[in-house]
């Protein structure tokens, strides 16, 4: 039976709208335990990771084009430790956020599991910007450059090492709003990329079987980072940065099942759900129905 340890991360750090740090607590008022045990899996509840304070006035942070860097690294090396020991005592680690910045810490925790970690990013972004390249100096939209081992050495070495990732074994997915310099390296390291446009053209059926076939081939474990604003607004409008023309609920739910039905991957995480922002809690349901169908739910 598979085992899965469920982390809080309250980050908000990683961004300026405030209100994202109460994601994990929408994300169990919307029932992820019981819906995971429903499945019956072994699930725990770690809670939340503790997350410090910004410093104020964040003039280190401000200079750097990092805003709030020594919290969210800070943060984000708790994380890391926590998933590498849930990992050690077998179990899956299942990542509650918080803003993206938390996905460096997961990925800290999960690849040194790994020779070969695939990562699969379901985003409207690309989250590769570095201070140099990032318009906004939010580390939320870093965390993709900092895992390939891009930007400040306070966010690529997190856990001791980088990088954790290598380009050729990422998959983009949902890929609606990229700044210059994240599409240069995208073309540069030859990330593989499905767009909008290329599911609207393809079909998600054969994004995802294009997806789960590159990433068996190649990788000994993949991580699944979902940034909830991957989904349209109109199925999930409690997003710190929403883009129109997305992934809808249904496509959603076809990848999950698609992806638990060929057992692919080894650590997920959920992130950028705003309470503040949402309607009755609907995207943190979105989000926990989308757990469902990851690990296994059926319709009949
Ligand atoms: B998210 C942005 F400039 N690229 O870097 C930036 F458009 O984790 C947005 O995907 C980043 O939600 C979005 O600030 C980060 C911006
Ligand atoms: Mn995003
Ligand atoms: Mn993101
Ligand atoms: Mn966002």
């Amino acid at each position: 039976m598979k085992k899965i340890s469920i982390i809080g991360v309250p980050m908000d750090l990683g961004q300026t709208r405030r209100g994202v740090d109460m994601g994990p607590s929408a994300m169990r008022y919307a029932g992820v335990v019981e819906r995971l045990e429903r499945l019956h899996y072994d699930i725990e509840d770690l809670g939340d990771i503790s997350i410090g304070r910004a410093e104020r006035p964040d003039d280190e942070g401000l200079r750097l084009n990092l805003r709030n860097l020594k919290a969210v690294a800070e943060a984000n090396e708790k994380l890391a430790t926590v998933v590498d020991d849930v990992i050690k005592r077998g179990r899956f680690p299942l990542v509650l956020g918080g803003d993206h910045s938390i996905a460096i810490g997961t990925l800290a925790g999960v690849a040194k599991h790994y020779k070969n970690l695939g990562v699969i990013w379901y985003d409207a972004h690309g989250d590769l910007n570095t201070a140099e390249t990032s318009p906004s100096g939010n580390i939320h939209g870093m965390p993709l450059a900092a895992s390939l081992g891009l930007g400040h050495p306070a966010l690529t070495h997190i856990g001791g090492y980088s990088p954790k990732v290598k380009p050729e074994n990422i998959v983009l997915i949902g890929v609606r709003s990229l700044d210059e310099d994240e599409k240069r390296l995208i073309r540069e390291k030859g990330i593989k990329i499905y767009t909008m446009h290329e599911v609207d053209r393809l079909g998600m059926t054969t994004v995802m079987e294009e997806t789960i076939a590159y990433l068996k081939g190649r990788t000994d474990g993949v991580h699944l980072s979902l940034d909830l604003d991957g989904l349209d607004p109109h199925d999930a409008p409690g997003v710190g940065t929403p883009v129109i023309g997305g992934l809808t609920y249904r496509e959603s739910h076809l990848a999950m099942e698609m992806l638990a039905e060929a057992q692919l991957i080894t650590s997920a995480e959920f992130v950028e759900v705003n309470p503040i922002l949402d309607e009755r809690n609907k995207t943190a349901s979105v989000a926990v129905g989308l757990m469902g169908s990851l690990f296994g739910e059926k319709l009949v």
